[in-house]
């Protein structure tokens, strides 16, 4: 790793493509401070010490210029040499051949392939479990068994390996990939007593807290009261994407009893599409 570098802007200033990075930027990521999906970008480019100014996007009040840089309007989009990828697993990618130092795939053809069945796997089918117990907003059986199956599966997935971590012996492309998921367990603990550490998954809990003191990881992390304040705010439908934005906490939520909506990430289809 060749350091890890704090964005030298402030987070929040709307820059728009066209406004230059500062000497010695390299790139630029649009994010929103609690998406998971952006934290991907954030973590391969501190993991690999890529300069970059971090642009947090309010989805609320998406710019209508967003929609050029991301027909589908959402975070993360990296911007680098004057062009820009989205898709949080494109956009890793991208950052991982762009920035090849240090590697965080495999030389290894067949242990690539094998890291991307693992994230893959949580793309798609964890990822989809977790919101639908986080959308039940209680310790809904039926979801929570859906996540647990997913979960174990990672375990078997680590028992075969039989190393610390999904790459190997570091942490490498296919950790950073899963891991803002498992950031956000213990707030989904909180809201629907989903208990990782009751699952029998020991690897994965190790890998847990293998992660938790991984630099990279600590850099990246999301404020917890943030965290909780924020999916608070999504249960009473009203989500906020600028908290945190003055760099102090809202006053805490009382939680609500009722479903939760749109917490899958994705508000209304309608405001993903472009405001004309
Ligand atoms: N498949 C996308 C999902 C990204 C995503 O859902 N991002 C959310 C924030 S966590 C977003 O931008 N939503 C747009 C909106 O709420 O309007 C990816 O992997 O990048």
């Amino acid at each position: 790793m060749t350091g890890i570098e704090p964005p030298m802007q402030s987070s929040d200033e709307l820059r728009t493509p066209d406004t230059p990075l500062l000497p010695g930027q390299v790139c630029r990521i649009y994010s929103m401070r609690m998406c998971p999906y952006a934290q991907r970008a954030r973590l391969i480019a501190a993991a690999k010490g890529i300069s970059h100014d971090i642009v947090n996007i309010d989805l609320n009040n998406k710019p209508d210029w967003f929609f050029d840089l991301n027909p589908y309007g959402e975070v993360p989009v990296v911007l680098h040499n004057g062009r820009h990828v989205y898709e949080s697993l494109i956009a890793a990618e991208y950052l991982e051949e762009a920035f090849p130092k240090p590697k965080l795939f495999s030389d290894d053809p067949m242990v690539k392939a094998y890291e991307r069945i693992f994230y893959n796997h949580w793309t798609k089918k964890g990822i989809p479990a977790f919101y639908s117990l986080l959308k039940a907003g209680y310790p809904d059986p039926e979801q929570s068994k859906r996540l647990s199956e997913h979960i174990s599966t990672l375990e078997s997935f680590m028992a075969t390996l039989d190393k610390p971590y999904f790459h190997g012996e570091s942490p490498g492309f296919s950790d950073y990939m899963i891991w803002p998921w498992f950031e956000r367990m213990p707030m989904l603990t909180d809201i629907t007593e989903f208990n990782l550490s009751a699952l029998g998954c020991p690897r994965l809990v190790a890998w847990v807290d293998r992660m938790w003191k991984n630099p990279v990881v600590q850099h990246c992390k999301v404020d917890p009261q943030l965290m909780t304040q924020h999916y608070a705010l999504y249960r009473k439908g009203r989500p906020d994407f600028t908290i945190g934005a003055d760099g102090t906490a809202v006053p805490s939520q009382p939680a609500v009893p009722e479903a939760l909506e749109n917490l899958d990430g994705l508000r209304e289809a309608h405001t993903r599409d472009r405001q004309k």
